[in-house]
């Protein structure tokens, strides 16, 4: 970044101390990856000079034919992925990707079932002051008390009762198999569009992992940068019969110009996704965020919903006598980072919840396995355990360097 640092140095200074961030500490957010070289030189291409309104080969501008190479490419293989039948690579984000769909298929006032937020809903799926809450009449469904599993029995109850125009499978905090064709079995049953939103898991689909939506759903959104590994932005599916309506409202209906520089990079990471170290890394996100879960487990945590089938999982900090903010602070002091998490059924805040949400990704892909995964939680626990003395935090933090220095991310080193 020879340049950059010759005519900014408070920007260049801003992403050297970003890169040594991530580069000595372990990071838990479960919706972060990190993306490849081959994908950040594709997103730091000229690509993000062009304008390209439209769409390939039918774009309000000249010189489109390399930018059209790339997102046929970006289509193509994303098909290849996920055998949808017609797939939108523009949205700049999930959520745009989700306001696309409800456009399209849904006028303001209509009723919408979505999963509860407090339960490990999106904001997109009908929060109060989410364009999703704002916009539409919504009503949720969420997880059993006992079990922390998806609650199907009152899905369809609330369904029948209330007949939705949509139904939203997805979530960003739940650590169970989602079964998509029990979503699609209901939404046939009361007439109303089926949306999937893969935001979390769709790396997990995409390697086969977690049972795909989308032979049962009309729409699957995602998001590309979370479990998938991409750049950051978002990916529509649907039903053939949706494809031009879907389109015209991503452009013009809610988008200009796409960025096709992200564009080249979702066609990266998309090949990227067809390889067997990107099916490894997958599997492998899934064993060590068990191993995680089980290693606390067996210190005395509770684990919403009682374990983990995919890349993350929620602890309940109640009989821990500490709340997830603290725990989040704490940890930093460490170099472990994570969010606080409401969990289902929680007697706080969500800005002071109980939980804290942690998950395998980054570590996956930076190489941990099992037994690094197992140290992490230890430590977890020692600082969690020793909360009234910062100076254990700040001693980790020492061994999560060491860790991190085993484990580099090799394109972020200075
Ligand atoms: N904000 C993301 C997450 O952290 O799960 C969801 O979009």
């Amino acid at each position: 970044m020879k340049k950059l640092k010759e005519f900014d140095s408070e920007v260049w200074q801003a992403i050297q101390d970003e890169n040594e961030r991530q580069q000595f500490t372990i990071d838990l957010i479960a919706s972060e990856n990190i993306t490849s070289a081959a994908i950040q030189e594709a997103q730091g291409s000229s690509m993000t000079n062009k304008y390209a309104e439209g769409y390939a080969d039918r774009r309000w501008y000249a010189g489109c034919k390399n930018v059209d190479d790339v997102e046929k490419l970006a289509v193509s293989r994303a098909k290849e992925i996920f055998g949808a039948e017609h797939i939108n690579v523009q949205t700049h984000s999930g959520s745009q990707a989700n306001m696309a769909v409800y456009f399209s298929c849904t006028k303001p006032g209509d009723k919408i079932l979505g999963m509860d937020l407090s339960h490990g809903g999106h904001l997109t799926h009908g929060f109060g002051k989410n364009f999703s809450g704002l916009t539409y009449d919504v009503v949720h469904y969420g997880v059993k008390e006992d079990t922390g599993h998806i609650d199907y029995d009152q899905l369809r109850e609330i369904a029948l009762r209330e007949k939705p125009k949509m139904i939203i499978a997805g979530a960003s905090a739940y650590s169970q198999i989602i079964d998509f064709k029990k979503f699609g079995d209901v939404a046939k049953e009361v007439g109303a569009i089926f949306l999937a939103d893969i935001a979390h898991i769709s790396g997990l689909v995409a390697a086969g992992l977690h049972p795909s939506p989308v032979p049962y759903a009309d729409f699957v959104t995602s998001t590309t940068h979370k479990t998938l590994r991409g750049p950051r932005g978002g990916l529509i599916m649907c039903k053939k019969e949706y494809a031009k309506k879907v389109d015209q409202v991503v452009f013009p209906g809610i988008q200009g110009g796409p960025l096709m520089h992200i564009i080249a990079a979702k066609a990266v990471s998309f090949k990227e996704c067809l390889t067997d170290e990107y099916k490894n890394c997958q599997k492998q996100t899934i064993l060590n965020a068990q191993a995680m879960a089980k290693e606390l487990q067996s210190r005395g945590y509770v684990i919403v919903s009682g374990g983990t089938e995919n890349h993350l999982f929620l602890v309940d900090l109640r009989n821990k006598g500490i709340a997830g903010r603290p725990t989040e602070r704490l940890l930093e002091k460490a170099g472990i980072i994570l969010n606080r998490n409401i969990i289902p059924f929680d007697d706080r805040s969500t800005m002071e919840p109980s939980g804290i949400r942690i998950g395998a990704p980054t570590i996956s892909s930076r190489g941990l396995k099992e037994e690094e995964a197992r140290q992490i939680a230890a430590w977890i626990d020692t600082v969690i355990s020793s909360k009234d003395d910062e100076s254990v935090a700040e001693n980790i933090k020492k061994d999560v360097h060491e860790l991190c220095k085993k484990f580099p991310i090799p394109h972020l080193e200075n």
